[in-house]
């Protein structure tokens, strides 16, 4: 219908989808085969049609993490990253910012050269075949500790910088609860002070989040914030986000499956109010929708005007994290 047409229309950034949560159970199945493994249960358990199986974030990420022990070879994380970009570019995403988390990798045996790799090729191969910008977003873990972010960090930063350049920023993801983000103030510290962009998941669900938003922006200084829709209760710290073009990276079909809220009603309000909001994925493969789907979800499920569709996909190229000359021709 004509919405959706306005929707693929739409020239679109992404700024917040995991590259492991665009492993599809098809995929997860291939790869298993080649690197002649048994398919970890909690994919075998998933089908094509049904998808993964979880109804909050710890039931999510129960699946998340053993479903990815098919990702061995440069080759595997290579193919995930381009069957992920092959959708993108088929939704008309012109830029694109991929987090990706190495100690998930790292933790069970595969090099950190060995993801970068394979997921620095595949941009490579998307940016010349699709015309698409994209970068990369290192997360640490946060339910590992500061030590092992300062271990990852410093396994980026020994590497010739001709091999991370497609890493821009850096990030904070996996399990909020008991790990606030002052936890890693000194790991954020360093990568500031190498120039990385910086950001930090703080998620709606949680115990404390306006504290969490507070550190992150406070001791973090983190350029954006992923989800934090909870910042709708903070006068003080909407005026911050404002005046310091903090965006918000959220995700309204992955909030509704999480945490069985998909926030339209405070996307709309932060927008109205001048926050940079942006719609975003999460973890496609797992929630089952790409940016499109949750683009169609707000305008069908609040009375977003189309216009303010437009400015959200402003927003993202305006607080992406894209060089200057490129950014121009986006916008
Ligand atoms: C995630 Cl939905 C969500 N929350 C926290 N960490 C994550 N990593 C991948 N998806
Ligand atoms: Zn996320």
């Amino acid at each position: 219908d004509d919405l959706e047409g306005f929707i693929q229309g739409l020239p679109k950034a992404e700024l917040h989808v995991h590259l492991e949560g665009c492993l599809t159970p098809d995929l997860a199945a291939r790869l298993a085969k080649r690197n002649n493994m048994n398919l970890p249960e909690s994919v075998s358990k998933a089908s094509s049609s049904t998808g993964f199986a979880f109804h909050d974030l710890i039931s999510f990420l129960a699946v998340y993490y053993p479903a990815m022990s098919v990702l061995q070879t440069p080759q595997d994380f290579h193919d995930l990253a381009m069957d992920y970009l092959t959708i993108a570019h088929s939704q008309n995403i012109r830029h694109c910012e991929l987090f990706f988390d190495p100690q998930a990798h790292t933790s069970r045996g595969v090099t950190f050269s060995t993801v970068v790799e394979g997921y620095s090729s595949a941009l490579t191969k998307a940016q010349t075949d699709f015309g698409i910008s994209c970068s990369l977003i290192m997360c640490f873990l946060r339910d590992h500790s500061a030590d092992s972010a300062m271990t990852t960090l410093t396994s980026l930063l020994s590497l010739p910088k001709s091999t991370t350049s497609l890493i821009t920023g850096i990030g904070l993801d996996s399990d909020e609860r008991n790990n606030p983000p002052s936890k890693f103030t000194e790991v954020f510290a360093l990568a500031r002070e190498h120039n990385y962009n910086l950001t930090a998941h703080c998620d709606i669900d949680q115990q404390n989040t306006l504290s969490h938003i507070h550190q992150a922006l406070h001791d973090l200084k983190v350029h954006r914030l992923d989800h934090g829709t909870n910042i709708i209760d903070s006068p003080d710290l909407i005026d911050y986000a404002i005046k310091h073009n903090i965006g918000l990276t959220t995700c309204p079909i992955s909030n509704s499956i999480v945490t069985s809220d998909f926030k339209g009603k405070e996307i709309l309000e932060l927008l109205r109010e001048g926050v940079k909001v942006t719609v975003n994925s999460d973890d496609p493969a797992y929630f089952r929708g790409y940016l499109s789907e949750n683009l169609l979800k707000l305008v069908r499920e609040t009375d977003v005007m189309w216009s303010e569709v437009v400015r959200m996909q402003r927003n993202a190229f305006e607080i992406s994290w894209v060089d200057e000359e490129r950014r121009v021709m986006l916008l």
